[in-house]
């Protein structure tokens, strides 16, 4: 069977470019996946941190390995950044996050606040019972969306780690009510670009409840809040089994999509290098993606949410740019109009090998073609390994990383 999506490996038959490798081209030249600061320093487990001498400290340093990994790849023009730990000054801090853009020619991508570090939050930061605490987290909401005003930034991604831990020890019901009216509050200081993504996710910190559970949740309460609000997919946090791609279409379908994070999982929300375990999860979420209306994708955020603590940081943070890049490639391969029609007629099998011949077909020699003809590295891991950023950065913070590491902070 002609299936239209075996030609991936040989981009031209006679100086003719299969109508594949143009989808491959088209949609490697619009691929963009944005970094997260934290994904360049050091973290670890509850258990402890092992300590990389390369890890970035500052956001000098983040920005810098993120320009690396754009450099490589080509992908990165933008890098997540943490409000507590990027922009310790908060606004006061925005003037050297600029001088950082304008530096290493990429900007800041989302802004994430923080609702997780402090003492306070030890009960919930937006669901918390004590309404002093629940103001303070609204302020830093709202400074964060200022933040993100004065960077330019689009994005402020909510990730809402309250919940409770024992039955019956909070009123799951109060606590939607007080987050409401947070959302809305905070929706109602974003700027016309700016939008809010409202993450989910079922577990951990809270191993009871978690307030913002699941995507029907981040939903109704993005609804709720207002036009600007999204919800935003990690893929980590979802039950084992979950059809996440299904969420996606139905995300889609109600133009409630605002972005993705990111990751690879073995167990819970391991934050493993994307497509390291299940690259066919990765390649059916990008279908999906590319399969939609174009009014339906336009704007999703593809970001990056890892934090590996045995891999390299630069290594695995391209490894993982470079990962995304070949699965969206193999997405682009679906024949979507012969799959369209094969769908129809209900002829499974021939759909489903229309559908994972693009998968299984190796598309890294066609990647390779781009990169080289968009004068990027052909070999962006080799590079890195090769190249001399990795070398000087080891030796500039190898100091500062030295000990230090058997304490989780
Ligand atoms: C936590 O599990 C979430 O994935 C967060 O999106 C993310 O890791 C966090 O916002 C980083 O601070
Ligand atoms: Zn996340
Ligand atoms: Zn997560
Ligand atoms: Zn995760």
């Amino acid at each position: 069977m002609d299936d239209g999506s075996g030609e991936g490996a040989m981009s031209t038959n006679n100086g003719v470019r299969s109508a594949g490798t143009e989808r491959v081209w088209a949609a490697l030249d619009s691929f963009k996946i944005e970094v997260p600061s934290w994904g360049f320093a050091n973290t670890g487990t509850r258990f402890g941190k092992f300590m990389q001498p390369a890890a970035a400290s500052t956001i000098a340093q983040k920005f810098a390995d993120a320009a690396e990994v754009n450099r490589l790849t080509g992908a990165v023009p933008t890098v997540a950044l943490h409000v507590l730990w990027d922009l310790p000054k908060g606004l006061g801090s925005v003037d050297e996050i600029k001088g950082l853009e304008a530096k290493h020619g990429i900007k800041s991508g989302s802004i994430n606040p923080n609702l997780f570090q402090e003492q306070e939050y030890k009960y919930g930061s937006i669901c918390n019972p004590n309404p002093e605490v629940r103001a303070k987290a609204l302020a830093h909401l709202i400074e964060s969306v200022e933040i993100g005003k004065a960077l330019g930034s689009k994005d402020v991604s909510m990730w809402v780690s309250d919940g409770s831990n024992y039955p019956g020890t909070q009123s799951m019901r109060r606590r939607v009510e007080w987050m409401e009216e947070i959302l809305g509050k905070t929706h109602a200081a974003l700027g016309d670009e700016q939008r809010m993504l409202v993450e989910y996710k079922p577990f951990e910190p809270a191993f009871y409840h978690t307030d913002i559970a699941d995507w029907g949740m981040a939903l109704e309460l993005a609804r709720r809040a207002g036009p600007k609000a999204k919800v935003l997919v990690d893929t980590g946090h979802h039950y084992q089994g979950t059809n996440i791609e299904q969420i996606v279409a139905w995300l889609l379908h109600l133009n409630a999509l605002g972005g993705f994070h990111f990751n690879d999982r073995k167990y819970a929300d391991d934050d493993l290098t994307l497509g390291s375990i299940d690259p066919y999860q990765v390649f059916r979420i990008f279908h999906e993606m590319l399969s939609a209306k174009k009014d339906e994708t336009a704007g999703v955020a593809f970001m990056i949410d890892q934090s590996h603590n045995m891999k390299g940081k630069m290594e695995a943070m391209v490894q993982t740019v470079v990962a995304a890049q070949e699965m969206y490639a193999k997405a682009a391969l679906v024949d979507q109009e012969m799959l369209a029609g094969l769908q129809d007629e209900c002829r499974l099998v021939e759909a489903e090998e229309c559908f994972r011949s693009a998968f299984w077909t190796d598309v890294r020699p066609l990647v390779r073609e781009w990169r080289t003809a968009r004068g990027l590295p052909a070999d962006p891991l080799d590079s890195l390994r090769t190249g001399r950023y990795l070398e000087s950065i080891t030796r500039e913070r190898e100091a500062a990383n030295a000990g230090a590491g058997s304490s989780y902070a």
